[in-house]
């Protein structure tokens, strides 16, 4: 076979992006000031350190280089203390049907995520076994919108970035998805995420047939 499908994770497999707002507003809550949601938008898909400096811009908050680290690993503590007792029950709706349907085919998928913490979150929700290649935040350097995470994940699937097909829910991630030359679907909002090449605002609408016909194409 000569597809292979990529899958970001927070927002897409789990909804751990509340989770990320939720720890991040405690963060800014706790230094003075407040972050909106249209806010939290511009984080999705955001590396922890590029996440952080630009909540500090908005609060024009500055820190010392001790300072950054310490609410970096605050943010990240709280951040794992509510995804503590996340289960195989919080795979989002409409996900497992896909991912079966990619297994019966034999088609491999593989995850490219921003996250530091995405191989313990698989762990945790029973998916980890499930994928061919792992690529996460301790794998690469440059963040989306720098396709280099999908890159290495298509690499370690053995196929050409064209033949690939990204599932993101962050704009930032559509953006990485495009620039690797791949078939890129929003998984959200179609205004927000009016740069993919195919949107659905959850796993639910998506038909197994839309889904052959992109793999067996
Ligand atoms: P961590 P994804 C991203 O994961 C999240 O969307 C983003 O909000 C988060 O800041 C980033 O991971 C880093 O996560 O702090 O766990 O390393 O959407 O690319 O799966
Ligand atoms: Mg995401």
């Amino acid at each position: 076979n000569s597809k292979g499908v990529i899958f970001d994770l927070d927002g897409v497999i789990v909804d751990t992006a509340r989770y990320h707002y939720l720890a991040w507003r405690k963060l800014a809550n706790d230094l003075g000031f407040d972050i909106t949601e249209t806010q939290n938008e511009e984080l999705k898909g955001v590396s922890r350190v590029a996440s952080l400096e630009k909540i500090l811009g908005w609060g024009n908050v500055s820190l010392s280089q001790d300072e950054f680290m310490e609410q970096m690993a605050i943010k990240n503590d709280n951040y794992l203390s509510y995804i503590s007792t996340m289960t195989a029950k919080d795979i989002l709706p409409g996900v497992s049907k896909v991912l079966d349907f990619l297994t019966e085919n034999e088609i491999p998928f593989a995850l490219g995520s921003a996250s530091k913490n995405a191989r313990g979150i698989l762990e945790k929700i029973n998916l980890y076994h499930r994928f061919s290649a792992i690529v996460d935040g301790n794998n690469v350097s440059k963040a989306k919108p720098n396709p280099e995470v999908f890159l290495i994940a298509a690499k370690e699937l053995e196929m050409a970035p064209s033949n690939c097909i990204v599932f993101e829910d962050s704009v930032a991630g559509v953006q990485a998805a495009n620039a690797a030359n791949m078939v890129s679907i929003g998984i959200g909002e179609k205004s927000v995420l009016n740069e993919a090449d195919h949107v659905f605002s959850d796993f639910t609408k998506i038909e197994i047939e839309f889904i052959k016909n992109l793999v067996t194409r």
